[in-house]
């Protein structure tokens, strides 16, 4: 079948795009595209043309899948510039979403119409690119370099309205697309062509370019594309526009052969994939979910029953400690106005949600939850207590979760009687803001309950990612090896600062040792008395655990590793904390010398991968892309490297490997030696992506 038909109402001739699920311009949509558009110019009885598409939305851009790929005619800039050149009036019928070359398109057709519940928009820079078929000539042509430049830069579609305002689209249909669009058709058949790449570009001030630069810097630390394309938008007030498109043309290709487009681009299909459960039917339903219990008033508790309260859930939160639960309400309170104040909510809004919110202090008041999420102290015993509890008291077929970050979920579930209904949900802090739910999947979970989890996911708007059972599972396992190096080289002679800043630059969102004082050093510290099976080194966690044996938590103390100023979050070096170190070295009998930062860099960040080999070979994560998704929306992972496996596999599993080998001579067998897999990997050349 056709992805691109041809249809005739009188005058008007129907180009129609049909290339499921989202029409994205494969190189057959691009030649059915253009020899259509080449027919109907040429058609004497054709008086306009009108660009529609099937299904659920306008196009959604270049077909991503073939990137990377060799490109294949007709290009992209190409089937614009025909459009553009008709000599008849095309129009765009926009429905769902135009996004990138999508939106090209429409910018090369002479007017735009689009429904209201639509949006269009120049996604790009999601993906380390630029708008790559004339976004950046003509879209600061329509409706001004600035306005341009905020749409290409955020990256995120506009609604139909603010569309119309800005004057991206020039109407705007009530109810009926094709028969508004036919009728809109009679004025621009009245106008004939009007074509962007003759407007007139309005002027604007040549300091704006450099005040967005300095705007965007913190923001896009480290990438490329989005000072490119500040550098497009620059040339098209600058020079002709076919002097722009060449220069658009150079700058697209460039971030286009980059690791960082390369990198997003993984992100973009890892994070669709991780929906997609290897063993679970896709027409499994899961369980209806719509009241939702939380055990535990801390503030990981409160957070999660503030997520749960804004996404639309009935919530009850139950805390048996009085002072504890009030305070959990107080949060929650404190979230629902701070959203008020951010404008994600209205006051009307909040007010509808706390009618949905209420709190208690007995399990009685919760037995008719469909879903119970565990938030107390991470300790095995108090949880197997809540889970007995829960399991007595519950209605048949409710979802008994646990948040734990670390505890071996099935053990959980063997203190019930139905263990098919337990689940861990890990949450990550502040759990109304971090896009990450690690969904733990015991020996004995039901299928429906894991499908009921990634519902869940999606309506609180975060990425679920299905993992194993296993201590830590994938991210604090893993964090782990990050953690360790860290600390071996705190003992070996490096900063904290130093190293916090050399990861930093490196792309993490944070350094490990401000993460360490941010999350609590008292929290690690528990989590590693209770362990039994911790390796028999003196070195491993030493830094971190003498500083928690001080009372030095974090930024909740004001002392960690760093100090920190009455009322501050900004770390500041200790010396006392350089002499700690430094004594607790020379007890260790360690030697301190220097390390250069590409060591720093390799052993905490190959230190992730060698953990995420073994957790592939254990089947703990279904697949290498699963483990990148966890990193890059859990843990601050840069995006653009695509997640720590995704980086090994892009500068090649040989050389890790071979690294690895060189740690295992110089620091020993315990940590580094090897995986199978990688060692595999490297010698047949493949890549963890194609690991199955
Ligand atoms: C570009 O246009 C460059 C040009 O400027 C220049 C070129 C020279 N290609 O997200 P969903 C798949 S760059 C291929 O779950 P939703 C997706 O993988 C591009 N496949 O649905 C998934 O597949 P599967 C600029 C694509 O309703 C399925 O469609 N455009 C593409 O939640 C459903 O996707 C963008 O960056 C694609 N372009 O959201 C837009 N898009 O079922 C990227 C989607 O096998 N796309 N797929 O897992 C999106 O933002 C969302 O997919 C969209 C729908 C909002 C459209």
């Amino acid at each position: 079948m056709s992805v691109v038909g041809i249809e005739r109402h009188g005058a008007v001739t129907l180009i129609i795009i049909d290339n499921p699920p989202v029409n994205a311009l494969s190189q057959a949509v691009r030649e059915g595209l253009l020899s259509a558009i080449v027919d109907a110019d040429g058609d004497d009885e054709c008086q306009a043309i009108l660009i529609v598409c099937s299904g659920r939305t306008f196009i959604a851009g270049a077909d991503i899948t073939e990137f990377g790929k060799p490109p294949a005619e007709p290009y992209l800039p190409v089937v614009v510039a025909r459009i553009e050149a008709c000599k008849k009036p095309v129009v765009a019928a926009i429905h769902g979403t135009a996004l990138g070359g999508g939106f090209e398109i429409a910018l090369g057709c002479h007017y735009r119409i689009a429904l209201g519940s639509a949006a269009v928009g120049l996604p790009e820079v999601h993906l380390g690119l630029l708008p790559g078929a004339s976004g950046t000539q003509r879209l600061p042509r329509l409706i001004g370099a600035e306005a341009a430049m905020d749409m290409m830069l955020s990256g995120n579609p506009v609604k139909a309205d603010k569309a119309l305002e800005s004057g991206a689209i020039d109407r705007v249909a009530e109810v009926d697309l094709l028969s508004e669009a036919i009728d809109f058709m009679k004025e621009c058949i009245e106008q004939g062509p009007r074509r962007i790449r003759d407007m007139e570009i309005a002027a604007v001030d040549a300091r704006v370019f450099d005040v967005e630069r300095k705007k965007i810097a913190a923001k896009t630390r480290g990438l490329m594309s989005p000072e490119r394309i500040i550098r497009c938008v620059e040339l098209a007030t600058k020079t002709s526009f076919d002097d722009g498109l060449a220069g658009e043309r150079e700058m697209f290709l460039e971030c286009m052969a980059s690791s960082q487009s390369d990198g997003l681009r993984h992100a973009f299909f890892a994070e669709r994939q991780v929906a997609k459960i290897p063993g679970i039917a896709k027409e499994t339903s899961g369980r209806e979910v719509k009241t939702v219990a939380v055990i535990g008033a801390g503030t990981m508790g409160a957070g999660i029953a503030y997520n749960c309260l804004a996404a639309g859930f009935n919530v009850t939160i139950l805390d048996n400690n009085q002072e504890g639960l009030e305070r959990g309400v107080k949060t929650i309170k404190r979230l629902c106005a701070g959203g008020v104040e951010r404008g994600k909510i209205s006051d009307a809004e909040m007010q509808e949600s706390l009618k949905r919110f209420s709190h208690a202090e007995s399990y009685a008041d919760i037995v008719g939850a469909d879903l119970v999420i565990e938030a107390v102290f991470e300790s095995m015993a108090f949880k197997k207590e809540v889970f007995g509890a829960l399991d007595k008291v519950m209605k048949a077929g409710a979802i008994l979760a646990s948040n734990t970050s670390t505890l071996n979920i099935d053990e959980i579930a063997a203190s019930t009687a139905r263990p098919q209904d337990v689940i861990g949900l890990h949450f990550f802090s502040p759990a109304h803001i971090m896009r990450l739910l690690e969904i733990v999947r015991g020996a004995d979970t039901a299928d429906d309950v894991i499908v009921s989890s990634l519902a869940l996911a999606k309506k609180l708007n975060k990425i679920g990612v299905v993992v194993g059972n296993c201590f830590g599972f994938v991210g604090n396992r893993m964090l782990y090896s990050y953690g360790r190096e860290n600390q071996m080289m705190l003992l070996e002679g490096v900063a904290p600062e130093t190293i916090d800043q050399v990861l930093f630059d490196w792309g993490m969102a944070m350094g490990p040792n401000a993460v360490g004082d941010l999350a609590g050093l008292d929290v690690g510290y528990k989590v590693r008395q209770e362990r039994s099976d911790l390796p028999d080194d003196p070195r491993f966690y030493r830094i971190a655990d003498a500083l928690a044996e001080l009372g030095r938590y974090g930024q909740k103390t004001g002392k960690g590793i760093y100090l920190y100023e009455e009322g501050s979050r900004k770390p500041v070096p200790d010396p006392e904390v350089a002499v700690l170190i430094a004594k607790e070295a020379r007890r260790l009998g360690i030697e301190r010398r220097n390390i250069s930062d590409e060591e720093i860099v390799q052993r905490c960040i190959y230190g992730l991968v060698v953990e995420g080999a073994r957790i592939l070979e254990e089947g703990i994560a279904e697949r290498s892309g699963d483990i990148d998704v966890i990193w890059m929306n859990g843990y601050g992972f840069p995006r653009h490297r695509g997640g720590p496996m995704h980086y090994a596999d892009s500068i090649g599993i040989k050389h890790v490997y071979e690294t690895v080998c060189e740690f295992r001579e110089r620091f020993g067998a315990m940590y580094w030696e090897p995986p199978e897999l990688l060692k595999s990997l490297a010698d047949s050349g493949g890549k963890f992506a194609d690991f199955e």
